[in-house]
């Protein structure tokens, strides 16, 4: 077993992996910047290494200061987390060339994956179903038209560098190809260096469902039961349940096989995410993600698995310890409880945290870098907690969730708690009508202090 694992992360996240180390004997490194001095992270790990500057370009993304860390350190193994550079090629390279095994797929599969077209080629080939759309990228808008004549409108122009939703433009008709195709080819050209665009039938009404694998690199892939992860506001999630509600067992079988044949045909090493559109039964391959994903306990809860020591295991040489079709028992809901302000357009909130109580109980996981008297760094994103319930059934879950969110305190700061409550009260999220376009077809409003969720639609 590896004997020095660096994390090269903060907040909840570099917690979860030293509960891993600590749980597998594994000597733990925490890395922080001048901001996060007073962070958990720093306090639970064996040993801390100052990194640089508030900002992230400086500290969590600075590559220098975090291979010098761990060397100075003797760490073997260095786990990204996720965010910063979990998907970054370069990094994991680097950290290959400096003799630092780096937690994740090689550095061939990140890039690979990273180009969302070169990603869709892959996941075709590897028999896997992708949105009807073009082969390759688009390089005019001449080409835009031609797979609008073939697989019709709307279109949906993405940036091959891109993913999560940014530099995305939608297509009617033939008359907007020309506008459109300049427009996302600038913005993806100015976000990420990379004007590169491809394109897809735009599909609507969908959900967000993905599968969570775990490669031992020798052969071996696990794909377990999904994740529904249709609730978000812009492409932000904020909450995910497993298993996706009135969702068959013949596609869920379906679904597991072709993320894992993609893993296959990536000869992938690791934790990784094959992310799906889900619409009208069926499911199309959009993305995969090669790293671990906030929200990994919904499956660990699920399954019974800790997929962090998984990971550990896996690059430690030592195979995993799941068989490659885990089953999953009961429901499992998870809800990212954020510094924002729901009643303000969600606007980031920092400062110091006056009170906290996270819940407890039966079924009951909160994993959270907060205590009281804690200050939230402006510096960083948003997540504070992510409150995770699991039950029998999805009643039961829902039943959960409200206790748990009730009981869950934290003053200082304005937060999610609320909306998740809205939510769970929410007549059609009972029924399990969840898609993607959920939030957005709701208002908030305030009544009796209490937010609540109302339909725009009738
Ligand atoms: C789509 C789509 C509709 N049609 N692709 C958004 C993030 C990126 N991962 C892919 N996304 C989408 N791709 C086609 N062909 C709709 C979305 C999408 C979405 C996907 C998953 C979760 C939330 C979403 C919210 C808006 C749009």
């Amino acid at each position: 077993m590896i004997g020095k694992v660096l994390i090269a992360n903060r907040g909840e996240i570099a917690l979860r992996v030293i509960r891993a180390c600590r749980e597998l004997g594994v000597r733990s490194v925490a890395v922080y910047s001048t901001a996060d001095a007073d962070s958990l992270h720093r306090i639970l790990a064996d040993e801390s290494v100052c990194i640089g500057p508030p900002p992230a370009s400086e500290s969590y993304l600075n590559i220098p200061a975090i291979i010098s860390a761990a060397e100075v350190s003797g760490a073997q193994a260095i786990h990204p987390g996720y965010g910063f550079l979990s998907e970054n090629a370069r990094f994991a390279e680097i950290c290959e060339r400096s003799g630092v095994r780096f937690i994740g797929p090689s550095s061939k599969a990140i890039a690979r994956m990273g180009d969302k077209s070169a990603a869709r080629e892959t996941a075709a080939r590897a028999g896997v179903p992708v949105v009807p759309g073009s082969e390759g990228t688009c390089s005019s808008a001449e080409e835009v038209m031609r797979v609008g004549a073939e697989v019709g409108y709307p279109l949906l122009i993405k940036a091959a560098a891109g993913g999560g939703g940014k530099g995305m433009r939608v297509v009617e008709n033939e008359r907007e190809a020309k506008a459109a195709f300049v427009a996302a080819s600038r913005e993806a050209k100015a976000a990420f260096g990379d004007g590169s665009v491809y394109v897809e039938r735009y599909l609507e009404r969908l959900r967000h469902v993905e599968i969570q694998v775990l490669a031992d690199g020798r052969g071996r892939v696990a794909a377990f039961p999904e994740r529904d992860c249709s609730i978000q506001r812009r492409h932000q999630k904020l909450l995910e349940e497993s298993p996706a509600p009135d969702f068959p067992e013949e596609v869920r079988t379906r679904m597991m096989d072709a993320a894992a044949s993609l893993a296959l045909s990536l000869e992938y090493e690791g934790a990784g995410t094959v992310e799906f559109v889900y619409s009208g039964g069926e499911f199309y391959f959009i993305e995969m993600n090669t790293r671990l994903q906030v929200e990994h306990p919904v499956t660990e809860m699920v399954a019974g698995v800790d997929l962090v020591s998984e990971q550990i295991r896996i690059a430690s040489g030592e195979g995993m310890s799941v068989p490659e079709r885990p089953t999953a028992s009961g429901c499992a809901m998870e809800f990212r409880i954020n510094a924002e302000d729901p009643q303000k357009n969600f606007i980031p909130q920092a400062g110091q945290v006056e009170f906290y109580t996270p819940p407890g109980g039966p079924g009951v996981r909160v994993d959270s870098h907060l205590y009281p008297g804690y200050r939230v760094p402006p510096h960083y994103d948003s997540l504070l907690a992510k409150l995770i319930v699991h039950a029998p059934d999805r009643d039961g879950a829902i039943r959960r969730g409200v206790r748990a969110l009730d009981e869950f305190a934290v003053a200082g700061l304005e937060t999610t708690l609320p909306l998740h409550l809205a939510i769970l009260e929410d007549k059609g999220f009972r029924k399990g009508e969840v898609y993607t376009g959920f939030l957005a077809e709701r208002r908030l409003s305030v009544e009796d202090g209490v937010l609540r969720l109302t339909a725009l639609t009738a």
